[in-house]
């Protein structure tokens, strides 16, 4: 998909179909009255739901669009894996799959984050005009990701993760996942807020999956006040996730990624009438239309 594709930007009318459009051209301009959709763009090989599909920069970028007319306020391009067991990807590649991908949905209109552990590819994406960093490497953090973020004042999320992609599976241990994750999560915004990030640029994120079981991520899910008390902006990835497969699981089957839609968009009524900032998903309409439910619920 070039950007002759977009509506305006060349002489073609839009092959895409436009079921809700954000008109927001920058960060200021999200809305403040209800829940916002982060839409998933995995540039990767093996990503649990998407891997390999959108490796290619003009499928990617088609993708990308479709989230952005099905009424996604942000694009998530993330172009390494995070799953469990994921291998490491060369930064130099991880930038070559995203940066043009990230150049053309700006010029598009679109609010980009940036789904990265990689201080360079941080960078790089940041001067290639994403607006938001998503870091998810918790506890493991790349040294110098805190004076970057203090740097370039982009919003960043903050997620909670014990080790790495390989050694995740065997953290997943805690007497008690709620006080334990909102204790190491503010001990990471204490460490961030210590290098000069501004509490207002901070998403606290508690890492649904990662080093987390599925009774660590219920029990999370149930008590997202106690992740709100830290005193920032909430966001939360339940989509399509391994815990959702096992709660609708048939047979002794888990109900496989693509057929999790349904029940991630519940989890998002859960989490919209707990007020989180943004949920982040791979079906937008799904997830948009559950908040204008809870949105419309809380009016009367
Ligand atoms: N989950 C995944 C990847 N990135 N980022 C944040 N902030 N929160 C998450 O829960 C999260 C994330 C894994 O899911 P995917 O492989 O479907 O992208």
């Amino acid at each position: 998909m070039s950007l002759g594709a977009i509506p305006g930007t060349g002489p073609n009318t839009s092959p895409l179909p436009v079921i809700r459009k954000s008109k927001v051209k920058t960060l200021a301009d999200l809305p403040t009255d209800r829940t916002l959709v982060m839409g998933i763009l995995n540039i990767t090989e093996d990503s649990f739901s998407d891997g390999g599909e959108y490796l290619d920069a003009d499928v990617a970028i088609d993708r990308g669009l479709k989230l952005l007319y099905s009424g996604a306020d942000i694009i998530d391009v993330g172009g390494e894996s995070t799953r469990p067991g994921a291998k490491d990807v060369d930064p130099e590649l991880e930038r070559s799959r995203i940066i043009p991908v990230i150049q053309t949905l700006v010029k598009a209109g679109a609010i980009v984050s940036v789904d990265t552990m990689h201080v360079g590819t941080a960078r790089a994406a940041i001067n290639a005009g994403a607006h938001i960093i998503n870091d998810v490497s918790g506890l493991t953090y790349e040294p110098g990701m805190p004076e970057l973020i203090a740097e370039t004042g982009v919003p960043y999320v903050l997620m909670h993760r014990r080790g790495t992609a390989q050694s995740m599976v065997a953290e997943a241990n805690y007497e008690n996942v709620l006080t334990e994750v909102v204790g190491e999560l503010r001990t990471l915004r204490d460490e961030f807020v210590a290098k000069g990030v501004a509490p207002e640029q901070i998403i606290i994120d508690p890492g649904l999956g990662f080093a987390k079981d599925a009774e660590h991520n219920w029990a999370l899910l149930g008590h997202l006040d106690a992740i709100e008390d830290l005193g920032h902006r909430v966001l939360i990835g339940t989509s399509r996730k391994r815990f959702l497969g096992e709660l609708l699981a048939e047979s002794g089957s888990s109900r496989p990624p693509l057929e999790r839609d349904t029940a991630t968009a519940a989890t998002t009524v859960l989490a919209a009438k707990d007020q989180v900032w943004a949920v982040r998903v791979h079906d937008v309409v799904g997830s948009r239309d559950a908040i204008e439910v809870v949105k419309a619920y809380g009016s009367h």
